[in-house]
């Protein structure tokens, strides 16, 4: 996978476009740049579209909770109240089990993988996804969200897919991204070839514009994001890279800003806008950290490294791991390419 040669710049690289782009434009457009598509990639972007606006409804929702009615309980409507994380992945799941585009899906909120109804046909793609990330601080009314990474099927035959289908390398992603419930609604996606782009939905019109052309991450950036919470738990290395973004030197740019929001679709897209590193790493109590790599880490380090950042464990690039387990967590460290080359020294990695 290319990643962009960036140089270094302190503020945002985006193109504000100066004409009005609906995401479905946009992917139409880019499917008739790739001439032999199926047009089956664009189908599945089309429903993640679909997805978050419907999620986005719900999440708008959130705080009227005790007025509309309880989690568990029957609403004024007649309609049964759900929990927001299981909404969304009931959501995923009807709007993609029927589209005869996939042939397996998985979600961080189930353990096994989610087969394709037999009525169904099956398709060439699987479709991995992390329906609602950050969950615990909706009641906060802080930003969440969710997150997708779509692969091809390797296995042959037609049928519904299976685990070989879904532990897989990162950088066999064709297309990943996600939907960020902040102040406004967000998606943002790659399908590679170095261009990240954002559309920004538009309620009033219930469309995602494109709103963030071309995004390139800083190649360097003055904020750093982790719980610091965790210092003493901390690895020597990584408490000693964080001491050292702590320092004064003015030539260095230092002392980094921390800003930690504790949702990492929103500490995700800070940090591909404003530059930076954005870091779970491992504990001595958790040595693979928390964040999961189907789920989480692969679609973000596609995204970051497309807009010319880097993905780490801090030992080996996050996109060439092997995944062996279904919800397997990794160490993760990514963000500005030279933030994220800093890292690695200090945990003693190799790129
Ligand atoms: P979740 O998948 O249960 O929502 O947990 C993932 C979230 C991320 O959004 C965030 O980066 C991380 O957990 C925060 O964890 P912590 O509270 O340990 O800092
Ligand atoms: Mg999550």
């Amino acid at each position: 996978m290319s990643s962009k040669g960036v140089t270094p710049t302190k503020t945002p690289i985006i193109t504000r476009p100066s004409q009005i782009v609906t995401i479905d434009r946009y992917i139409l457009d880019q499917e008739q740049s790739h001439p032999g598509a199926s047009g089956d990639l664009s189908g599945l972007l089309y429903d993640i579209a679909l997805t978050g606006k419907m999620i986005a409804r719900e999440v708008r929702k959130a705080g009227l909770v005790d007025i509309l009615g309880q989690t568990g309980t029957i609403n004024v409507q007649g309609e049964e109240v759900q929990k927001l994380d299981d909404y969304a992945h009931e959501c995923f799941i009807k709007n993609f089990d029927h589209s005869g585009r996939l042939c397996v899906m998985a979600s961080e909120e189930e353990e096994e993988p989610i087969p394709i109804p037999d009525k169904f046909e099956c398709g060439n793609y699987v479709l991995l996804f992390d329906p609602l990330d950050g969950s615990s601080n909706i009641d906060a009314n802080v930003s969440i969200g969710s997150i997708f990474s779509i692969y091809r099927r390797i296995t042959e035959g037609g049928g519904g897919g299976t685990l070989e289908d879904l532990l897989r390398k990162g950088s066999e992603q064709v297309a990943a991204g996600y939907v960020l419930y902040g102040s406004s609604t967000m998606l943002v996606y790659t399908t590679g070839r170095g261009q990240v782009d954002g559309f920004t939905l538009d309620p009033s019109i219930g469309e995602f514009l494109l709103s963030h052309a071309d995004i390139t991450i800083p190649d360097k950036g003055k904020i750093y994001s982790c719980n610091e919470g965790y210092r003493n738990l901390l690895f020597d290395g990584t408490r000693r890279f964080l001491e050292h973004l702590q320092e004064v030197d003015k030539d260095s740019g230092r002392p980094y800003s921390a800003r930690y929001i504790g949702s990492m679709v929103a500490d995700v897209h800070r940090t591909l806008l404003y530059g930076g590193i954005f870091m779970y790493p491992g504990t001595e109590k958790a040595p693979g950290g928390k964040l999961r790599l189907l789920y989480e880490a692969n679609p973000m380090a596609m995204l970051i490294e497309q807009a010319g950042g880097l993905a780490s464990t801090g030992k080996e690039p996050i996109l060439e791991l092997q995944a062996t387990e279904l919800h397997q967590r990794v160490p993760l460290f990514m963000g500005s390419k030279q933030d994220v080359e800093l890292a690695i020294e200090f945990e003693g990695g190799a790129r």
